[in-house]
């Protein structure tokens, strides 16, 4: 386990390594608990360099050294668990064959080599390598890969590895295999599998008539499970083809599901390997929501092969060079492939919920750092979500052509090599690369503040940037509509100071204004249309502008918007002890749920309230948890009843057929279940109740459960109960069970939790099972921020003993902290003396870096 070095790692200390590695040959003779890995790694002086090769390695055990085949003497180096120094290389390219043994069954930390249901298999990004083998291990050294591998015995297994198969044999009885990667690589995308898994196989004909064969390798019997994520894989393929020219480079791509992982999924060079809950899917078991998220991290990862594997990172500060792009990518082939309206409104759904208050908050940092304290703390919604907005404004200000112009410079200039930003934004015809570079520097989401005046004809908008904190000025693009009774307003005809009109869209800098004469009545402007930047609006609440561009805005995004602020406005009131007075929107709200112009999700969306966490940042300070749980409920409920003609019809219209995973079915389903969970709300339970017993899909099934629940209903206990009984056997759909559970606010959510941990199939091992229970727990508004600290200390607790086994996890689910100082003092003096107990007892990284920010600032 990496124990807390307190050590800084800082973007101005980069230096290149002194030696280059250009070849790598492993060998694996595979155990559970004794692997022994043999390295001979070519390395050459960059230049010429004298001193020591300094590799490093995380709890490793060296068994020999030889220097171009000859054993070293003890006196040539020095080996601990954690480095190997080779005193005095020689000055000419020499191979360095270091043998170590590793310990896979007792690796709980699921980084470096582990095994998974007993299926070996590898996580090394960002560094896991080092946990493997002694190495440079890290992404600015790259090199070609053989692999060999030796199974722990007789049988069949799959052993796999990067690249292409060069040839399998046997020896002594023991399968093995040999595998060639010609794209030279770094560490951390290195994988290794091997074990008996079930696999479905299919081939994609590149752009250029080569033929890649496919495969996706499951838990044996689950192969069908995964016929849906080799359809998105091949999807994925064509779609980078024609929308960027990226054709795929190696004659096999394997996919491996696991049940045991960190995170989603890792984008090794030609074997990807997956969390299991990211391939699996049957409609049965799994939700619309599944589906579409197996579909976006199949593309996810399958759109790094380019940005991420064939151009890589500089540096780890550079992580969202590959990670902000490649959601970017992932974003727009959903827009391509589902509705592009739907798609922006969920990811800025989500962007607001996490990745505000992130950038708000005391974890906040910029999209590219200039120092850390934990790599594996990086892998944030701001790197992530925010790295993929400030590409997207990059898009938004050149547009389609000239972006893409852009991204074939990239890739051509940098194939082979590992980057940094600013290599990639001089890639693009942007009109002001360096103070554009501000959105990558700087942490924090910019305000910009929307005045309107209006007198004798004359209409005015004032656009005024106010940057966070101390920042800089930054270039926002804004996307802009002046909307008339009889539509939008010719801006052409409109005098503009302080930016030039580009379109649709003007460059925000410090101040924006728009005047329009010779007006008949008051326009209405729909500003950040398609939300054109990741910024906060502060404009003043006035009911009558939101209902009015609910009636009038053509973009789908600011209608929702629209509605989510009216929402929003009417919560916080009721919060303040302001009657709930929901009638205008209601009425608005029905319009749009029976408006069949409009897409079914589109619809669906309209008819869900902003969330509990909402409503905490919309209140700021000093939040009382429980009677933001009491707003929302009464919302719900006077909604569910106002609207329940409405509501009604909608959810008595024929569902799509069970087995219908089409985006379309999944919208018509979605609408359905938004009316369900407001029915219920209500005090109609029993819609839910029957739909919990017979719906025959999973998607339909779990809404009626978390209506059920939501409601507090009394069927819900059994209907809990026959769920579980139903699916104890699924572990991702028990996922689901523990999830629900955890999230209940009927003030047993703590006891109810607490007794789930004893479930026979739930362990703290599996990152899926404890994300479930546990994470779902502490985004229960009521219960993790319980008034008497229970919740909080729960938490810690839990957090404790995940940091020995599980630091990235346990790291992980400390983040949940990170809303503490918006709620009361009673709360924040509870929140805090558990952070300050996880800060005194914990021994990892990553536990001590993120609580270490979260009590500090
Ligand atoms: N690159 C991986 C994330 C690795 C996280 C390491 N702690 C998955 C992805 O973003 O595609
Ligand atoms: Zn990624």
């Amino acid at each position: 386990m990496r124990t807390d070095t307190g050590q800084t790692v800082r973007l101005i200390d980069y230096a290149p390594t002194l030696y280059r590695a250009p070849r790598t040959m492993l060998m694996f003779a595979l155990h559970p608990t004794r692997t022994v890995v043999r390295n001979a790694t070519k390395y050459e002086p960059r230049g010429s360099v004298d001193g020591p090769l300094t590799l490093v390695g995380d709890g490793l055990l060296l068994l020999s050294a030889e220097l171009d085949g000859k054993k070293l003497p003890d006196s040539a180096y020095e080996a601990t668990p954690d480095s190997f120094v080779l005193k005095d290389p020689p000055k000419r390219p020499f191979e360095l064959t270091l043998v170590t043994v590793v310990s896979p069954d007792e690796n709980t930390e699921l980084m470096g080599l582990y095994r998974s249901n007993g299926v070996y298999c590898t996580q090394c990004e960002a560094e896991g390598f080092r946990r493997i083998t002694y190495s440079y291990d890290r992404p600015d050294v790259l090199s070609v890969y053989d692999v060999f591998i030796i199974a722990d015995g007789p049988g069949a297994p799959a052993l796999l590895s990067n690249g292409n198969l060069v040839n399998k044999g046997v020896v002594n009885g023991a399968p093995t295999a040999h595998w060639h990667d010609p794209f030279p690589k770094p560490t951390y995308l290195f994988a290794l599998v091997a074990g008996e898994l079930g696999l479905v196989k299919d081939t994609f004909t590149t752009m250029s008539g080569r033929k890649v064969d496919l495969a996706i390798y499951v838990e044996k019997g689950k192969e069908p499970r995964a016929t849906y994520a080799m359809d998105a894989l091949k999807r994925s393929m064509r779609w980078d083809e024609t929308r960027f020219g990226r054709e795929y480079d190696l004659d096999v791509f394997n996919i491996v599901a696991v049940s045991d992982f960190n995170m989603g999924a890792m984008e090794n060079k030609g074997l990807n390997v997956f969390n299991d809950r990211y391939v699996l899917a049957d409609p049965a078991l799994a939700t619309d929501a599944d589906y579409a998220g197996i579909e976006t991290v199949i593309a996810h990862e399958y759109f790094h092969n380019w940005t991420g594997n064939r151009i890589t990172c500089r540096d780890w500060f550079q992580l969202c060079l590959k990670e902000g792009l490649t959601v970017f990518r992932d974003q727009e082939f959903t827009s391509d492939v589902r509705s592009r309206s739907v798609k922006r409104i969920e990811d800025v759904r989500r962007l607001r919920l996490h990745q505000f208050s992130e950038d708000g908050g005391p974890l906040r940092h910029p999209v590219r750092p200039s120092e850390y304290a934990e790599i594996s703390n990086l892998y944030t919604t701001t790197v992530y979500e925010k790295g993929s907005e400030v590409i997207r404004m990059i898009h938004t200000l050149i547009g389609e052509t000239a972006f893409r112009r852009g991204m074939d410079t990239y890739f051509a200039r940098f194939d082979g090599t590992a980057a940094t930003i600013e290599d990639f934004i001089g890639c693009f015809e942007l009109p002001d690369p360096s103070s554009f570079m501000r959105w990558y520097l700087e942490a924090g989401t910019p305000t910009v503040a929307v005045e309107e005046t209006y007198e004798n004809g004359r209409y005015r908008l004032t656009l005024t940037q106010k940057p966070f904190m101390n920042a800089a000025l930054k270039p926002i693009p804004v996307r802009l509509a002046i909307l008339g009774r009889e539509g939008a307003l010719d801006l052409s005809r409109s005098t503009i100071e302080g930016a030039r009109l580009n379109g649709d869209r003007l460059t925000l800098g410090e101040k924006v204004s728009v005047t329009i004469d010779g007006l008949n009545e008051s326009p209405v402007a729909s500003v950040f249309r398609t939300f054109s930047a990741p910024v906060h609006v502060e404009r003043p609440v006035d009911a009558e502008r939101d209902f009015t561009l609910l009636e009038h805005d053509d973009d789908p995004f600011n209608v929702w918007d629209a509605a989510q602020r009216r929402a929003l406005a009417i919560l916080k009131a009721h919060y303040e002890g302001a009657p709930l007075d929901i009638d205008r929107l209601a009425n608005v709200l029905t319009a749009f749920a029976e408006d069949k112009s409009h897409e079914p999700a589109f619809r669906a969306f309209l008819l869900q309230l902003p969330t509990r966490h909402m409503l905490v940042e919309a209140i700021g300070g000093d939040v009382d948890a429980d009677k933001v749980d009491a707003a929302h409920k009464a919302m719900m409920a006077a909604l569910g009843a106002k609207m329940a003609p409405t509501l009604a019809a909608l959810h008595d219209a024929p569902p799509p057929a069970d087995n219908d995973v089409t985006p379309e079915a999944a919208g018509r389903r979605s609408l359905r279940n938004a009316a369900l969970a407001l029915l219920t709300a209500g005090g109609d339970h029993a819609r839910a109740t029957k739909q919990a017993e017979s719906a025959g899909n999973m998607t339909d099934r779990l809404a009626a459960l978390a209506a059920l629940a939501a409601a507090n209903a009394p069927t819900t206990d059994a209907a809990m109960q026959r769920f579980h009984d139903d699916f104890e056997a699924e572990p991702l759909v028990l996922d689901k069970y523990f999830a629900l559970q955890a999230s209940r606010s009927d003030g047993e959510a703590l006891a109810r939790t607490r007794g789930l941990m004893n479930h026979p199939r739930f362990s703290l091992k599996n990152p899926n099972r404890t994300r479930s229970l546990i994470g779902a727990f502490a985004q229960n508004i009521a219960a993790f921020h319980a008034a008497d600290g229970s919740g909080y200390r729960f938490l810690a607790d839990i957090a404790l003993t995940l940091d020995k086994a599980n630091p990235q996890v346990a790291a992980r689910l400390l983040t949940l902290f990170s809303e503490y100082r918006r709620f009361d003092a009673t709360r924040r003096t509870a929140a805090l003396t558990a952070l300050k107990g996880v800060l005194d007892q914990a021994k990892s990284s990553d536990v001590g870096d993120i609580v270490r920010r979260l009590v500090n600032v």
